[in-house]
């Protein structure tokens, strides 16, 4: 036990006779945790891609969350919808689930949320700290009900680049990740349009390419193959970009 007083004199209290027992006690667990690591390390070899992507303080968050890709869909379409606040928008959940789901954002805003602050890291070299706020993932994909042969999920974007529309994927570990979100806030505000309101992937275990903003559809496949280039995503198909882009 270490009292109050011990902390009050400081130094001094090591010299305590008392802190001998203490001593041999940090010994004690000093060796017990280097058993702990290990167990931890070679627990890590298998359960790698569960583990939670870092968590920063609100003094870590970047001034200026840089926006990178497309910053608006050039569409009629996302004008009008961005005129009106997205008031009409809807996010369509699809593909092998039982029940088809057609969200606003407002009951997507009402659902339970999820707040972190992470670090996007981008191919091109750059990284930002940023706190989303969003729904996670797992709780639209159980309001739909995943059937047993869905693999992956495919998240259609509003945007294109040239003639071909962005979108994503990932597997269902990633899907059911924790922090693995659909995000409408961005440091305590809106989604902004550059950042790809009104709703954004965030799956923090992964680069930046993956985090499809502009979201529009979601639909749950058994394979990649059918899906535009068939690859999985904009960057894969067109310049042979990893499919999984951990980090
Ligand atoms: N729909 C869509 N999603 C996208 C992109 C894009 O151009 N369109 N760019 C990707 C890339 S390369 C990065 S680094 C991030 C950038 O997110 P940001 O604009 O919030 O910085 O979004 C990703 N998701
Ligand atoms: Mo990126």
């Amino acid at each position: 036990m270490i009292s109050r007083r011990h902390f009050l004199i400081g130094g001094a209290g090591l010299l305590l006779p008392g802190c001998d027992r203490l001593d041999r006690n940090d010994t004690f667990k000093e060796g017990l945790r280097a058993a702990e690591r290990l167990t931890m390390a070679a627990q890590r070899l298998v359960t790698d891609r569960h583990a939670l992507a870092r968590e920063y303080g609100p003094e870590d968050i970047s001034p200026v969350f840089r926006p990178n890709g497309n910053v608006m869909p050039q569409s009629p379409d996302y004008a009008r919808l961005a005129e009106g606040g997205f008031a009409d928008w809807r996010l369509r959940v699809d593909g092998l689930v039982e029940r088809s789901l057609s969200l606003s954002l407002a009951q997507i805003a009402s659902m339970p949320r999820r707040t972190q602050t992470t670090r996007h890291d981008c191919v091109e070299g750059w990284s930002a700290i940023g706190r989303w706020t969003g729904v996670p993932l797992a709780r639209l994909l159980d309001l739909a009900g995943l059937r047993e042969s869905a693999r992956f999920i495919v998240f259609h974007c509003m945007d294109r680049f040239g003639a071909l529309p962005y979108y994503e994927s990932i597997d269902l570990i990633d899907a059911f990740h924790p922090q693995t979100i659909l995000a409408f806030g961005l440091n305590g505000r809106r989604l902004p349009i550059a950042n790809g309101a009104p709703l954004r992937l965030r799956v923090e275990r992964q680069l930046g390419y993956k985090h499809a903003k502009y979201l529009e559809r979601i639909e749950a496949v058994a394979s990649l193959e059918g899906v535009h280039g068939g690859r999985g995503g904009y960057w894969e198909d067109s310049n042979d970009y990893e499919w999984y882009a951990g980090i």
